[in-house]
């Protein structure tokens, strides 16, 4: 690279210290270096197309991935600017990739920032941690690239050729010394580029994956926006008013809401800013959900629905059944909360609340139909909610005359320290009983479960106080559910589920993760559920110490391994754990419960979501997406069934 340097003046200097600033510390530009990290990188880039196609000049966006994990992004917008940018004295497009700058205005009149990301220096931070990147243009009739690598000019933006309509197109592969890997996963890109195109009515978004034989792809463009995606979401459910309710605002603080109600008893709100899913929620949230309450229960009061010895109905009720995507647009966003997904700016709050009053109202006198299936709806929830107070007394009452308010089944720890305790709640007699001979007393309580549980999706609160399986698990956990869930209250810090790899094993994790993610979501959203990860195999040979292995890729490159000191296969014994049933305690203990060698995996929101919508499909009233899903999931569930 030295060649280049003589070329540098002063402000060049600083580019450099500012990539290389990237380079050192990539987690403080793109959060991790993780395949997270990773795919943020693809986002940051589509991020520049998706600003344009606000803008009003980009209809389509196509993203490839090729073979060898490059990322190929291609837009048919303006065009980056070609000509020398006044400060920096290079081409604009050079800059922008360049220069790590803050606000990224580069382009004139583009308007503000909106859509999420580094405010216009992903690009720069992108090209800074790649091993090359290069940038195609066509603008005024003319095709210039230019080209870098690990964030360096190696070729001056210069023109190639004419060419025809305008556009920018970015090819990159991410620096392998920088990322852990470099192997993206398509259904993680596929989801997050349906969502951009729900979030950004009418622009089409591509995705191709080329690595493989048989190429995987997928186009998505919703003239309905918002509409589309509330739609999408409730596909599988039986819906109370027919087209979704969709109200929008322009303005300083931009806002489009679309709202449906379904016979189900969960509530989804997802919430965007710029684009971001706030998954921790925050003002405009709040904003939403205060609206919702007053105009519900001013229309009930003012339509005689309710009467005047009638209680209020609370939010919890009004929003039993709802799905609901808000979107916000906001200029300076400021993000809190434990992964910076909640959003703080206190002036959202009112923005959000008067436009939904205002036009929530109107839209209910218009549509008096869907007003009423709504309430009554609501109606049924707050009396539900009332006998599940009254259930909940009762347990209460029944459970201060018994001696002890743990269930009978839990093998509790001696330690009453919550932090450093925590609970396995194990499928199946044997191995709860394996797992209870294995474990360490002092921290580790053991809640065996077994059989087939509630169908939660079709139980209301009253149900589940009552339920003989859930309801030993909310003893344990010793901090109430739903709206009177008290985290300080959690006698354990941590809530491990420990259950088999195999379909039934799995069917319980996705039943515990609804119910938590229902009834306890301050449980998953303060990093308290874990899952464990009992091993697949173990490898023995005489003489050697067991190898246990987690995966099919562990087991390979455990023979691997062993193949290089000298090991063959076929002198080594191989054991396939069907179920936790068949490890006797100090295995189980060796393997998935001593915190010294076991793998837990945290459980996130995003693993909650995933679970209940799984469930949703599998337990829902729906027969047909059921069908498709266990046919689409049959070679998934047939290799945990072996
Ligand atoms: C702040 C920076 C990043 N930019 C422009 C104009 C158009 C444009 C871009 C882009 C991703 C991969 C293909 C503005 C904005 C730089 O200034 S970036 N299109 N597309 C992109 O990166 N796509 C622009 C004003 C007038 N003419 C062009």
């Amino acid at each position: 690279m030295e060649k280049y340097e003589h070329k540098y003046g002063a402000e060049q200097i600083q580019v450099l210290e500012g990539l290389e600033a990237v380079r050192k510390r990539p987690g403080m530009y793109i959060g991790s270096t993780s395949v997270r990290g990773l795919h943020h990188c693809v986002y940051e880039i589509v991020d520049n197309g998706v600003d344009e196609a606000l803008a009003g000049y980009c209809t389509e966006i196509n993203v490839v991935i090729e073979p060898g994990n490059i990322i190929s992004v291609q837009d048919n917008g303006r065009g980056i600017p070609v000509e020398i940018h006044p400060k920096t004295k290079i081409s604009t497009a050079e800059t922008v990739y360049t220069v790590l700058h803050a606000g990224g205005k580069f382009g004139g009149d583009s308007g503000y920032k909106v859509s999420g990301g580094l405010h216009g220096v992903g690009a720069s931070v992108v090209n800074a941690l790649s091993t090359w990147t290069e940038v195609t243009i066509k603008r005024d009739g003319c095709l210039y690239n230019m080209k870098f690598e690990k964030g360096k000019t190696v070729q001056k933006l210069e023109k190639i050729g004419e060419a025809e309509g305008s556009g920018t197109k970015v090819r990159f592969l991410a620096d392998d010394t920088i990322f852990e890997s470099l192997e993206y996963e398509y259904e993680v890109l596929e989801k997050r580029f349906r969502e951009i195109a729900f979030l950004t009515k009418g622009l089409k978004i591509t995705i191709e994956d080329k690595r493989e034989e048989t190429p995987k792809k997928a186009e998505f463009c919703y003239e309905g926006g918002l509409i589309s995606f509330v739609e999408y979401l409730n596909k599988n459910k039986e819906k109370l008013n027919k087209t979704p309710i969709y109200v929008e605002k322009g303005g300083e603080v931009p806002v489009e809401i679309a709202i449906q109600y379904t016979t189900s008893y969960s509530e989804n709100i997802y919430t965007f800013v710029n684009n971001i899913n706030t998954i921790e929620g925050g003002t405009h949230l709040e904003g939403f959900k205060r609206s919702l309450t007053k105009v519900f229960n001013d229309y009930a009061r003012n339509h005689n629905i309710l009467k005047e010895k009638d209680n209020n109905l609370q939010g919890e009720d009004i929003r039993e059944g709802i799905t609901a995507v808000v979107s916000v647009k906001v200029k300076e966003p400021q993000f809190e909360g434990q992964t910076k997904t909640k959003l703080g700016n206190s002036e959202v709050t009112g923005v959000v609340q008067s436009m939904v009053n205002e036009s929530l109202t109107t839209f209910l006198e218009e549509n008096p139909n869907v007003a009423k299936s709504i309430l009554e709806k609501c109606i049924s929830a707050s009396r539900a909610r009332e006998a599940a107070r009254k259930a909940r007394e009762l347990v209460r009452k029944k459970n201060s005359l018994e001696t002890s308010t743990l269930p009978g089944k839990l093998a509790d720890c001696s330690s009453k320290v919550a932090d450093e305790c925590e609970v396995y709640i194990v499928e199946g007699d044997s191995a709860g009983g394996s797992a209870k001979q294995g474990r360490d007393r002092k921290f580790q309580a053991i809640l065996p479960l077994w059989g087939k549980m509630l169908n939660v999706e079709k139980a209301r609160a009253d149900k589940i106080y009552g339920n003989d399986k859930l309801n030993p698990v909310i003893l344990a956990v010793g901090a109430g559910i739903g709206a009177d869930f008290d985290i300080t209250k959690i006698r354990y810090g941590k809530v491990i589920i420990m259950a088999d790899a195999d379909v039934d094993g799995a069917h319980i994790r996705t039943l515990l993760l609804t119910f938590f993610f229902r009834y306890m979501r301050p449980l998953i959203e303060n990093g308290n559920v874990y899952l464990a990860q009992p091993p697949l195999y173990k490898l023995s040979k005489k003489g050697m110490e067991d190898i246990y292995c987690y995966t099919d890729e562990d087991l390979e490159k455990s023979y691997k391994e062993l193949e290089e000191k000298g090991i063959t296969r076929d002198q080594l014994g191989l054991q396939r754990y069907k179920g936790l049933g068949e490890m006797n305690p100090e295995q189980l203990w060796d393997t998935t419960m001593n915190p010294e060698t076991r793998i837990l995996v945290k459980v996130t929101m995003e693993d909650a979501i995933k679970a209940d919508e799984i469930f949703t499909l599998l337990m829902g009233d729906e027969v047909e997406p059921r069908r498709e899903f266990i046919q689409k999931n049959a070679k998934y569930v047939k290799n945990l069934d072996i």
